[in-house]
């Protein structure tokens, strides 16, 4: 099979919020392409890209899934992408690869966050995106709310092209306004062709019609003279202007549907061909230099029979099986060895894929997710995916002694499929701790271990990394010495320490030498400076790092038989410990941004529960049934906030957070921790 031609390829992201139907819409498409011979559903587990077992448990995406199919003589890429706000990562990804977004909203709920999210990646990657409101047979779907939403939360140049017959249940149909036809119910069934428009529906239709008109004339200068003239615009013409005005990003067609009844595809199918430009067309901003053959690895899969599985783009090419190329990051050969076409957990394996084209190849030795392979070294800069910081952290113990090991090689091998699931072990607790983007998503990492690496792993709610400072300038001095026979030890310094700032930002610790005079030497100063340090790494609250802290040697004393590092080291140490008990030290927490989306009529008891969490409520946006509300919680209070909030939303509600910046605990909450961290130290020593 020859490589498809550039012109003749549309790569699509379809991205979402959680939940909207964008795997029941590749469905509906695969199946009325001809690519499927059945309507699989997320309810039975049969959808071709929600494949994994853990997919089917949760009824749910949880990777972004390569599908392709052919239309009109053009072959569709599209990657399902999950709308979970832990799985952002693989949306992000594919935005990078792609020309065109399918941007799927909900006819009921509308613009939600993780929309507004990918729009905003669209956005930044310059990519043409076409809206498909979907769900409209739901109750209190509707069609023209949403749209109203999409212009004036996403973007005033959403124009309908795609307007439903009927509303909720007695939803019938979808005209396209492009090709002025009708699709009606096929029920599931394929879809039949196109049929004339509701006669009911005439004025509506015109309504659109020029509104759609007017949004496609306005970017080209030809059709406008031709419509003002009052000529009949050909629908081919109006979807070369469309076509062009959808790659510059001047206009965003807004479609819609019920995929479950794959009601709408064959209109959907038509807009991806004519309206989302095609890799010759607009093309990537990758750099691969002047290399002939060129890829670019934007996802790897960790199979536990196939090994590594990297997704790529060809940026130049065509690259075929033999072809081998370099990694400029790691200057290793790689040969591509068989090439695939993905097709949800399927592969067939194909000669050669063309520039433009997204496939797969198995078991590169070093390649990373993010790598561009070249045919020979050429400087490149790797695009960089900007993708979202871990927001909340678990600690990760395996249940069977001995298995940390093979825990730890399981998480890097996850790690390598999702960036933004991150191990490392915390210098300050010494636990080791697995944070990702939402607690689904690291409970997923922990199915998957067991699933795919046979280990069994529990987490825990992880310690807090509590910081603690100082309020108040203090000196002290402290002498050490011992000089009981033999050679001694001797160190005596003088230090005042100030405190330099309240957290996080700035500089976190200082050594000014004032020393004047030589009453130390110069070879003795940066012990001091080094028995400081320790002291700092534990305060004496709560054995937490101290942060923001000047230290000046202004004073001391050294002997000429028995003074040593060690002993300015020790002095150094002793006389922090006594300077912080007099600088009125206090303990610091980390405060986190907290993003909350629940139903409407949970916000009370959701905010109630904020309250007593010690939050701070900023700001409350209701939006189709909805209410995000927006709030700065301390870390310590939201460790487990996920069943809480599920408990009291009955699972509608999601959330996300991100750290802000530390602040003093308040002095009741701080005296429990000390208490609580001296008993335990007690209980260590004992
Ligand atoms: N009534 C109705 N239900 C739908 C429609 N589309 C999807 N659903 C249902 O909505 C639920 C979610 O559908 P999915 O296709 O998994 O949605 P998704 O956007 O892929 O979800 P994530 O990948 O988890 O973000 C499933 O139960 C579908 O059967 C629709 O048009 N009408
Ligand atoms: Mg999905």
């Amino acid at each position: 099979m020859p490589a498809t031609e550039p012109g003749k390829i549309r790569n699509i992201a379809v991205v979402g919020h959680r939940g909207v139907g964008k795997t029941s819409l590749v469905e509906a498409l695969l199946f009325q392409a001809g690519k499927t011979n059945r309507l699989g559903s997320i309810e039975q587990g049969t959808t071709v890209s929600d494949w994994d077992e853990d997919e089917h448990r949760r009824q749910m995406s949880l990777s972004g899934t390569l599908t392709h199919l052919e239309w009109q003589g053009r072959k569709i890429n599209l990657v399902d992408c999950p709308g979970d706000a832990g799985f952002q990562s693989d949306s992000y990804a594919a935005l990078r690869v792609v020309e065109g977004a399918l941007v799927v909203l909900s006819g009921v709920m509308g613009v939600e966050v993780n929309s507004s999210r990918v729009w905003a990646r669209a956005e930044e990657y310059g990519l043409s995106r076409v809206v498909f409101v979907n769900m409209l047979d739901r109750e209190r779907a509707d069609f023209f709310r949403v749209l109203e939403a999409a212009r004036t939360q996403l973007s005033d140049r959403c124009v309908a092209i795609q307007i439903p017959v009927g509303a909720e249940h007695e939803l019938t149909g979808v005209v396209d306004l492009l090709h002025m036809c009708a699709y009606m119910d096929p029920s599931g069934g394929k879809e039949g062709g196109p049929q004339p428009i509701p006669e009911a529906m005439a004025d509506q239709v015109q309504e659109y019609r020029e509104k759609l008109l007017d949004a496609v004339v306005e970017t080209n200068e030809d059709l406008m003279a031709r419509y003002l003239e009052g000529e009949e615009l050909p629908a081919a013409d109006v979807a070369d202007a469309l076509k062009g005005a959808v790659s510059r990003d001047e206009i965003y067609p807004v479609a819609c549907g019920v995929v479950t009844k794959n009601l709408g595809t064959t209109a959907l199918l038509d807009l991806l061909v004519e309206g989302v430009p095609s890799p010759a067309r607009k093309g990537t901003t990758i750099e691969f230099g002047d290399a002939k053959q060129a890829v670019f690895v934007y996802k790897t899969i960790a199979d536990p029979f196939a090994g590594r599985i990297s997704c790529f783009r060809v940026l130049s090419g065509p690259v075929t099986g033999d072809t081998t190329l370099v990694d400029p990051r790691t200057h290793a050969k790689e040969r591509l060895g068989q090439i695939l076409l993905l097709q949800g957990k399927d592969n067939v394996a194909v000669d050669a894929l063309g520039v433009g084209d997204l496939g797969a190849v198995a078991k590169l030795k070093d390649v990373v997710t993010g790598d561009v392979l070249v045919d020979h070294e050429v400087p490149v800069e790797p695009p960089h995916i900007d993708f979202p910081q871990p927001v909340m952290s678990f600690a990760i113990t395996p249940k069977a002694k001995g298995d940390e090991e093979k825990m730890a090689a399981g998480l890097r091998r996850l790690s390598e499929e999702d960036p933004t699931l991150q191990m490392r072990r915390d210098q300050q607790t010494g636990e080791q701790l697995l944070s990702g983007l939402s607690q689904m998503q690291v409970e997923v990492a922990c199915d998957r271990l067991r699933g795919r690496f046979h280990v069994d792993v529990e987490l825990h709610p992880p310690r807090v990394p509590y910081k603690e400072t100082i309020r108040k300038e203090a000196r002290a001095r402290h002498r050490y010495k011992k000089q009981t026979g033999g050679r001694g030890q001797f160190g005596d310094c003088e230090i005042v320490i100030t405190p330099i700032q309240n957290g996080d930002e700035g500089p976190t610790y200082e050594f000014v030498d004032k020393i004047v005079g030589g009453v130390i030497s110069q070879s003795y100063r940066p012990a001091v400076d080094k028995g400081v340090r320790e002291a700092m790494e534990h305060g004496d609250l709560a054995g937490a790092p101290v942060y923001g802290v000047r230290v000046t040697l202004v004073d001391g004393m050294e002997h000429t038989v028995d003074s040593s590092e060690m002993a300015f080291k020790i002095a150094g140490s002793l006389a922090f410990k006594d300077a912080y008990q007099k600088a009125d030290p206090v303990l610091l927490e980390p405060i986190m941004e907290l993003e909350v989306t629940v139903p409407d009529d949970t916000v009370g008891a959701v905010n109630g529960d904020l309250n007593s969490r010690r939050g701070r409520l900023h700001g409350m946006e209701p939006a189709g049934g909805m209410t995000t509300i927006r709030a700065e919680v301390p870390m310590a209070e939201i460790l487990t906030y996920s069943q809480a909030l599920t408990s009291m939303t009955g699972g509608r509600g999601d959330y996300s957070m991100g750290f802000l910046r530390y602040e003093e605990v308040p002095t009741h909450v701080a005296q429990k921790i000390i208490e609580s961290t001296k008993k335990e130290r007690e209980a260590a020593k004992a």
